[in-house]
């Protein structure tokens, strides 16, 4: 174990040299600090100018790459109030730092903990206060200003997100359904960065597809490209799980995973990273099914999965997730030979359109019962207003 460890440790260490060379960062750290606040003038009772606040703002055209060129050091600092003095008694605040960061980017300390989000143009977000200006109220001693490290964090926001071993054929996928041409090659891990594409309707309906670097067993650990990609699928609506009929081995020393175990490891793998990501609605697609050995296996695979937990009984329990994954579809596609993919559109069309009508009758129950909450509490202080009012008739 411990060398397979390494060998994979080493594979992964240069894809992640790689990953560096594309320039593509979904992240980013940065300390900010706000203002401090300038002296006050005791003697004349003068009051030093508060510190600026430093305050992120969406904007359409920033990227994160950007963002990192404009501030090489990732420190936004905004600037100092002014001391009172005897000439210029109540001080000039410090000027505010705005900073233009993109859209769809999530704001966290450092220990992760979400802090705010920004996802519309002129969004803004207070990050660090400025410190009040020295007074009467402080001894005439100006305050420092708030300093946090924080975390930008960047979300695509997809209706799908592809998950799947390397090799599966999902940027073959994303080709055969949309305009997109993310790049396509027999080697694991080809996609470094998610990709989006459009699905594109008659009638104008769009669909967002995302595909994402491929997952391997041993995520949760950072093996492979880890599980930092998958904070892009926490915000779908739909998950496309694609798997390689014929399996999956990631070099010749490794051992192969027939397609029923790679679809249990990126079951454990997905519930690894969070729990309910595998309650979204999820479709199955067995891809590379082009001959009638293919069909074979795929079938015997649909089989094994829908014969799940019983299936699993012989299954090492290494590779066994907590809970099950629940299809709301399975099929068998070749995105290569576009077989069934007209299909598959028109499945993710239905799926998407149950899925929001979904969400709009809970919500729609939700309304109703803090409806029916108001009226009964309405009803509640009629009764006691009358039964205070008959209290006192008697
Ligand atoms: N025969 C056959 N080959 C396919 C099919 N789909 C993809 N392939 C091949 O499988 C290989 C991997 O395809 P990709 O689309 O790059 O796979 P991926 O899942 O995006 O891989 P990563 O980006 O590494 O995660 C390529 O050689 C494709 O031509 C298919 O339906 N049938
Ligand atoms: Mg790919």
């Amino acid at each position: 174990m411990v060398r397979l460890t390494r060998v994979l440790g080493y594979f992964v260490g240069s894809r992640n040299k790689l990953i560096n060379k594309t320039g593509f960062i979904d992240t980013l750290r940065v300390y900010v600090k706000g203002g401090g606040g300038g002296q006050g003038f005791p003697r004349l009772g003068g009051v030093g100018g508060a510190g600026g606040s430093v305050i992120l703002e969406a904007d359409k055209q920033q990227n994160l790459k950007q963002l990192k060129q404009k501030y090489p050091s990732k420190r936004f600092i905004a600037g100092n109030g002014k001391n009172s003095t005897k000439r210029v008694i109540i001080a000039r605040n410090g000027s505010e730092l705005k900073v233009k960061v993109p859209i769809g980017i999530s704001v966290e300390s450092d220990h992760g903990r979400l802090i705010g989000e920004l996802n519309e143009t002129g969004q803004q977000l207070l990050v660090a206060h400025g410190g009040v200006g020295g007074s009467v109220n402080n001894k005439f001693l100006g305050q420092q200003g708030e300093i946090r490290t924080l975390k930008l964090v960047m979300k695509l926001i997809a209706d799908v997100g592809f998950v799947g071993f390397p090799n599966a054929g999902k940027s073959t996928l994303l080709r055969a359904l949309s305009k997109a041409k993310p790049t396509v090659a027999p080697l694991p891990f080809t996609t470094l960065r998610p990709e989006i594409g459009m699905i594109e309707f008659s009638d104008h309906r769009q669909i967002k597809l995302a595909d994402l670097p491929g997952l391997i067993e041993g995520a949760h650990l950072n093996l492979g490209m880890g599980h930092k990609f998958l904070r892009h699928v926490e915000r779908t609506k739909l998950l496309l799980f694609v798997v390689d009929v014929r399996g999956f081995r990631l070099q010749m020393e490794k051992e192969e995973r027939s397609a029923f175990e790679t679809i249990l490891l990126l079951n454990k793998e997905l519930e690894l990273y969070q729990p309910d990501l595998i309650r979204k609605p999820a479709i199955l697609v067995l891809n590379k099914v082009e001959n009638e050995r293919d069909k074979q296996i795929a079938e015997e695979v649909l089989d094994l999965v829908q014969q799940r937990p019983e299936s699993l009984a012989n299954m090492e329990k290494y590779m066994l997730p907590n809970e099950n994954v629940t299809f709301d579809h399975v099929m068998t596609i070749s995105a290569k030979k576009r077989i069934a993919t007209e299909e598959l559109k028109l499945k993710i069309r239905e799926f998407l359109d149950i899925y929001n009508e979904q969400i709009l009758i809970k919500e729609k129950q939700e309304t109703m019962e803090i409806f029916d909450d108001v009226v009964k509490f309405q009803k509640t202080i009629q009764t006691h207003t009358t039964e205070n009012k008959l209290r006192k008739l008697v």
